[in-house]
């Protein structure tokens, strides 16, 4: 085995930097065989260092040609180079150094930096990308006042931008232009963006509350200049309800975006220029899904937040990375709730957090929410990062209510603007302006894994009071074996006959005041404690864990006629599904005992009892309905298994079983609402109808799974469609419960009508990466040598490998190892050409742990990348931590 950890970054290293950079002068003369990017940096040694200090500035795959210091040219015995630096003595105490440099953006695959994206020019600096581009301090703590011209090609490259304001555009006599762009704002280089392209764009404005004029737009190639409405929509949305709810205001007079095809993540908040993934701005009936249009919304809202969290106040260090992240993820999250359904998006994102991040923080690359050391920071834009991130902010906001929490947020803002700060200066604002003590809280953002929380009960009905004995524990995890306790806030409501029952803790006055006593927070902060409620008059079910008020696993051994009364009757939405998942997973690995043991499988009558008065019940909200009837899914199943548990193919027959046995039991129902549902108006991407779509594609996939002769709705639905989300719904259940030849023809007309429309396409090859057929492996491997895959591009990854590799369970955990030797095999190719992804693609390997029968073939495909010699940093770090 190597060293675990070469170059590793550690938290207790931070150290201020010797050197500022007041301003920074970029000129970028753009070509096609090569690039010269001269940089001007107004240096000036920081008071707080003492001595003399050493000027190291970063570079990567950089060719320099020449260095000069106030104008003076360097000889070479003034400066050394290494392979990521550039180290110059005897600098002045203020001065301006001048670095010349060539760069090749057009072999750049690894899309960070400066690259090409089909013939546009585009970058990605977060988070270490800058020194791709020129040698810089590239650290986030390092705030500078950018100016940028860019000099092309005026015909190739009539649209040029930078960061900040336009203050100058002219024609140069070689048939070039020359744009000149100034950003007032300090910031790091992570946030720099430029992008040069033939580009158009739609506009809108904005009226700050303030009264100021902002023009907004949004830069697309010419064919997709009509799917940027939702976009605007969404961006104007938010700007408002950034101004309503956390009284931040835009601070500039341009907005821009720009969809680029070929990009690593989502998007990039960069300041005034966010570039975004086509996959996450362009949205048209045809080629969006409902979720997509929700998915759009909430990112153009989540890079839009970053111009406060994130970019006005920036992180001290990559550690702090939570700090923008999991507060902007909050924020996101809120601003989707006001848009739509607020218990529809907690559940989504409970699901999300307990099947990906709970994963990780079980699995070997588990880490708090503020990291203590990395090998490549890339790696840690993690589920634990943003997503429980998101989850401690939260919890934040229950502890001191939604006005302290406002007060909180408003003195972080104040305080720290202009600033690059950790997460103990949030933390610090919280407490200031709300009074309370956190001391005890902080544990979240230092101590790894999930908590466990076990619940007990006791009724004494003589007495009328009822107990919960409440202990928290949470397992070791890489570097941390002993854990401290949390502090949990514990949401809950006593249910009994008649509906939620008043509350009154023992010791505690009856507050006739409170209008609703029915609901309570219990704060957990011991190994172990004791809830006593007094003038209980029944025996009632507990509602806990109301609205996933902390991100714990929950044990309390609830019985199913519990679930049923909770998933019916709490007050509580989120409970209402929690139970209902937690029923289904008790009678799904009923199924799986009863198949191992070779008996006659009953699926419980009371499942399907209940799931029926659900889906009859049309006073209910159908988007919660399908949230409701949707059996957990088989990733979060294997995760509820633990470690050396989880069997992959018991799982998935049992989930079929089950899923069969309640399209069976429930089909006349299912055929009612599928025809009611029908939504008789043109597409929209509104609540009531994509609610509607939810629940009837739900039907579908039960009613076609109980019997064949269903499909015929499926077909009958992909041809009759005006929009992508039915079409994808039909086409999945023709492939699912289906044989090949129901799909295989319908699939070919599909990919013949949307050929031009690569965002459809890539969805194409997702659905048939999923469809858990014997013949899987193959099929993928084919569509690789498609005309339309691309291993250069991410978004065609994601779709064809990265979801096989996630949502096929079967198939990827075959017997044989093949699934895993694809992997390896894609993962071993992107390794060179784009590591990022190729360390992203790893995840699900990760968990080899977790199971029956594969963890010696995982981890052996593990082994066989381990062995290569030609490991990039952010593979290197996943497949050695994976193994250790
Ligand atoms: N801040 C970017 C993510 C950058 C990822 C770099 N590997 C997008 C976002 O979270 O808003
Ligand atoms: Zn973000």
């Amino acid at each position: 085995m190597r060293d675990a950890n070469p170059g590793a970054v550690y938290l207790k290293d931070y150290c201020a930097p010797a050197f500022l950079i007041n301003r920074t002068e970029l000129h970028f003369d753009l070509g096609e065989e090569e690039t010269i990017v001269t940089s001007r940096l107004y240096l000036l040694r920081s008071p707080e260092i003492a001595g003399e200090p050493v000027l190291s500035l970063q570079g990567q795959e950089l060719e320099l040609l020449e260095v000069s210091i106030d104008n003076e040219l360097l000889p070479a015995s003034a400066y050394r180079q290494t392979e990521d630096s550039l180290v110059v003595d005897g600098v002045p105490e203020q001065c301006v150094l001048t670095c010349k440099t060539r760069i090749r953006p057009q072999d750049n695959t690894s899309l960070e930096g400066l690259y090409k994206s089909h013939s546009m020019f585009c970058t990605q600096c977060e988070a270490e990308g800058f020194r791709k581009i020129t040698y810089y301090l590239d650290r986030p703590d390092i705030m500078s006042v950018f100016t940028v011209t860019i000099e092309a090609d005026a015909k190739r490259y009539p649209v040029l931008l930078s960061n900040g304001n336009l203050l100058e555009s002219k024609l140069l006599e070689s048939g070039r232009r020359q744009v000149l762009w100034h950003d007032p704002f300090p910031k790091p280089a992570y946030l720099f963006a430029l992008v040069a392209g033939d580009l158009e764009y739609i506009e809108d404005t904005f009226e700050t509350a303030s009264g100021n004029n902002v023009t907004l737009r949004i830069y697309v190639e010419p064919k997709d200049l009509g799917k940027c409405d939702h976009a605007m929509d969404s961006l104007k949305r938010s700007m408002r309800w950034d101004e309503e709810t956390f009284g931040r205001e835009y601070d500039l007079e341009l907005f821009n975006v720009v969809a680029v095809d070929d990009f690593n993540m989502g998007a990039m908040e960069n300041k005034s220029l966010n570039i975004f993934n086509t996959s996450c701005v362009l949205c048209h009936p045809d080629i969006t899904t409902d979720q997509g249009y929700q998915r759009v919304e909430a990112i153009v809202a989540h890079e839009y937040f970053h111009n406060w969290s994130g970019n006005r106040v920036t992180c001290r260090d990559w550690f702090q990375l939570s700090l923008k992240e999991g507060f902007t993820v909050f924020r996101d999250a809120e601003f989707s709730s006001d848009m739509g359904s607020r218990t529809v998006k907690r559940i989504e994102d409970v699901n999300l957090l307990r099947t990906a991040q709970f994963a990780e923080d079980a699995g070997p690359m588990a880490h708090p929410v503020r990291p203590e050391s990395y090998i490549e920071i890339n790696n840690f834009y993690t589920r634990t990062v943003y997503e429980k991130g998101a989850e401690v902010v939260r919890m934040i906001h229950t502890l001191l209510g939604p006005e302290a929490f406002r007060a909180g947020s408003d003195l972080y803002f104040e305080r720290h603007d202009g600033q690059a700060v950790t997460v103990e200066d949030f933390v610090c604002a919280m407490e200031d302006a709300s009074g309370a003590d956190l001391q005890q809280f902080r544990r979240w953002y230092s101590q790894a894994g999930t908590p466990h929380l076990g619940v007990r009960d006791s009724y004494d009905e003589a007495a009328q009071t009822y107990t919960l004995e409440v202990s928290q524990s949470c397992p070791p995890t890489p570097g941390q074996t002993e854990k401290e306790p949390f502090v949990i806030p514990l949401a809950m409501g006593l249910l009994g006959e008649a509906g939620n029952l008043p509350l009154r803790l023992q010791g505690e006055e009856a507050d006739p005041e409170t209008a609703d006593n029915t609901h309570m927070v219990l704060i957990v902060d011991q190994p172990a404690q004791q809830f006593v409620f007094e003038g209980v008059a029944e025996r009632p079910v507990p509602s806990l864990l109301r609205g996933f008020s902390a991100p714990v696993r929950l044990g309390y051994d609830y019985s199913r006629e519990a679930l049923c009364q909770l998933m019916s009757r709490d007050d509580d939405g989120f409970v209402r599904w929690d139970s209902a998942q937690a029923l289904a997973t008790q009678v799904i690995t009923q199924v799986q005992q009863q198949l191992a043991a070779r008996q006659t499988v009953v699926v419980d009558p009371l499942l399907l009892q209940a799931c029926a008065q659900l889906l009859a019940d049309e006073s209910l909200d159908p988007a919660m309905v399908a949230e409701m009837l949707t059996l957990p899914g088989e990733s979060y199943l294997a995760e509820l298994a633990g470690e050396g548990a989880a069997d992959v193919d018991a799982i998935h027959s049992a989930h079929l079983a089950v899923h069969r046995a309640m399209g069976e039991s429930m089909t006349p129902l299912l055929l009612a609402r599928y025809k009611d549902l029908a939504v008789g108006e043109n597409y929209a991407p509104r609540g009531e109808q994509i609610a509607a779509r939810a629940l009837r594609n739900l039907c579908l996939s039960y009613l076609a799974h109980a019997d064949s002769q269903h499909l015929t709705l499926a077909r009958a639905q992909l041809d009759a469609a005006d929009n992508i989300t039915d079409r994808l719904a039909a086409l999945r259940v023709l492939a699912f419960y289906g044989d090949e030849a129901d799909w295989s023809e319908p699939m070919a007309a599909f990919y013949h009508d949307w050929a031009d429309e690569t965002l459809v396409v890539n969805q194409w090859l997702a659905v048939q990466a999923a469809i858990p057929d014997a013949n899987a492996i193959q099929r993928v491997r084919e569509l690789m040598q498609h005309k339309d895959f691309d291993l250069r591009n991410p978004n065609k990854v994601r779709s064809l490998v990265g979801t096989f590799a996630g949502r096929n369970p079967v198939n990827f955990h075959r017997a044989d190892g093949q699934g895993y030797r694809l992997l390896v095999d894609i993962v071993a190719e992107l390794n060179a050409s784009n590591p990022q992804i190729a360390a992203g693609l790893l995840t699900p390997l990760t968990r080899w742990r977790y199971y029956v029968g594969r963890a010696d073939l995982m981890r052996s495909e593990l082994e066989r990348l381990a062995a290569r010699e030609d490991l990039s940093p952010d593979v290197y770090e996943v497949v050695t931590k994976s193994l250790q």
